[in-house]
């Protein structure tokens, strides 16, 4: 039996030994610098623990929202940048702005002569409004497709008319073979631009200093007998045979070369219109009334220049157009015959009106930026396309000016004919309500 003397010395025994170990560990450790007694630290050394302890939570908290705070504005500012890029770019572009009358003239497909009118397949009045060009040979450049595409977009005109000046310098029968080729050339893209924009194209055989057509009549069949046979199937090709007869040239010699011209062109087109000048630059027109050409398809032509040509002038034009006579202005100019100096606007308003008193056709001379006041274009101006209203001479403003009333007055038209509809179709209705309501009686 183990005696209470035993019991309790062999407890003692084991404390005592329970903390040797637990005080050899601890001084094992201490010795090894693994642990710091509380005691043996500096206030300093317990405060940089707090903070070495503190930054590390606080900073990890910290920067990533200082980051995000950071980086948010830049996105949004950057999609602004471009926006504000476009709005400049969309700035700059009307500062460029071509002049454009916002017209479109018509095209009206295969033309005929009815009644002393142009006119489409179905009898409706045709009025073709554009320019001339000026010599084929000197300004060949205004004809290309660029421009007469732009013409057509900006001005809206539906007529182009290509002037081949016959004895002039460089001409197409004074200036040789390689001269011919070259012109032909231009007069092909040109019919091939205007075709392309639904427009009508004007080949003029631009006699002036011949006088009289006779004089080049082997080579003015030869070159219609070419350009009908190359243009039969276009109906937007129109042939005007001599462009201003003049000095002795009369009627009957005229007529006379008409007469062996026509039939050349006819032979292969049937159907072609057909342009003829008249005595005195193609101003005297009374003889063809009384003595007209035994074709169809035929109108006569009539020039002006209104600060030359005045109210006599209208008068005889408009007793020929009185008369029935088919008449096309086929060329006409707003300055004095020399085709330079000013633009008479008050005599060009009075020409205007018989122009669209009786819808005639009719073409301004002169595409170019020549010197001269009769070119449409600044003579300081390079462009050949897409111009600006500044870019247009005095007598070209006019003109840019008159398609844009054309367009005003076109919509003007539109409204009171829509508005007549209106009526129209409102009287219908009470007529039909009260209709109704008789027949209810009944
Ligand atoms: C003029 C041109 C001019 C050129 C001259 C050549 O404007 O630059 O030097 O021809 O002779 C016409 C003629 C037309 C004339 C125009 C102006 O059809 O060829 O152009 N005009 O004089 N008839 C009446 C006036």
């Amino acid at each position: 039996m183990i005696s209470k003397k035993q019991k309790f010395k062999t407890v003692v025994f084991v404390l005592i030994f329970a903390l040797a170990i637990v005080g050899g560990v601890f001084g094992i450790s201490y010795y090894k610098g693994i642990l710091t007694f509380p005691w043996e630290l500096t206030v300093n050394q317990v405060e940089d623990t707090k903070k070495v302890e503190q930054p590390e939570v606080i900073e990890e908290k910290v920067e990533p929202v200082k980051e995000e705070v950071k980086e948010e504005p830049k996105p949004e500012v950057k999609p602004e940048e471009p926006e504000e890029e476009i709005e400049e770019s969309e700035e700059v572009e009307p500062e460029s702005t071509v002049a454009n009358t916002g017209v479109q003239l018509d095209y009206y497909g295969a033309l005929h002569v009815e009644d002393g009118n142009l006119v489409d397949a179905d009898g409706e009045i045709a009025q073709l409004t554009g320019v001339s060009s000026h010599g084929l040979s000197w300004y060949p450049e205004y004809v290309s497709a660029e421009t007469i595409k732009s013409l057509r977009e900006n001005l809206g005109i539906n007529v182009i008319r290509l002037a081949v000046y016959t004895s002039d310098y460089n001409g197409y029968c004074v200036g040789g073979d390689e001269v011919q080729s070259v012109i032909k050339e231009n007069i092909d893209n040109a019919v091939k631009a205007a075709t392309d924009e639904d427009m009508y194209v004007i080949i003029d055989w631009h006699i002036l200093n011949d006088n009289n057509p006779n004089e080049y009549k082997t080579e003015a069949i030869q070159f219609f007998g070419e350009m009908v046979r190359k243009y039969k199937k276009n109906e937007n090709v129109i042939y005007e045979i001599c462009n201003e007869p003049n000095g002795d040239t009369t009627w009957d010699d005229i007529k006379k070369y008409a007469k062996e011209v026509i039939p050349v062109i006819r032979n292969v087109n049937q159907d072609a219109l057909i342009l003829v000048g008249t005595p005195e630059w193609s101003s005297d027109i009374s003889a063809a009334v009384d003595d007209p050409l035994e074709y169809d398809n035929i109108m006569y032509t009539y020039h002006f220049y209104a600060g030359s040509h005045k109210a006599s002038a209208r008068i005889s034009l408009v007793s020929a157009l009185e008369d029935g006579l088919p008449v096309f202005i086929s060329e006409y100019g707003l300055t004095a015959a020399n085709g330079d100096g000013e633009i008479d606007k008050k005599e060009a308003s009075k020409w205007q009106e018989i122009i669209d008193d009786y819808q005639l056709s009719s073409c301004i001379w002169n595409l170019s930026n020549k010197d001269e006041g009769s070119a449409l274009i600044n003579s300081d101006c390079d462009k050949k396309a897409d111009f600006e209203y500044e870019d247009y001479s005095e007598q070209g403003q006019y003109f840019f000016d008159l398609l844009k009333k054309h367009d005003a007055k076109d919509k003007s038209k539109e409204d009171s004919a829509k508005e007549k509809d209106k009526e129209d179709t409102d009287e219908e209705e009470t007529e039909k309500e009260s209709n109704t309501r008789e027949t209810k009686k009944k």
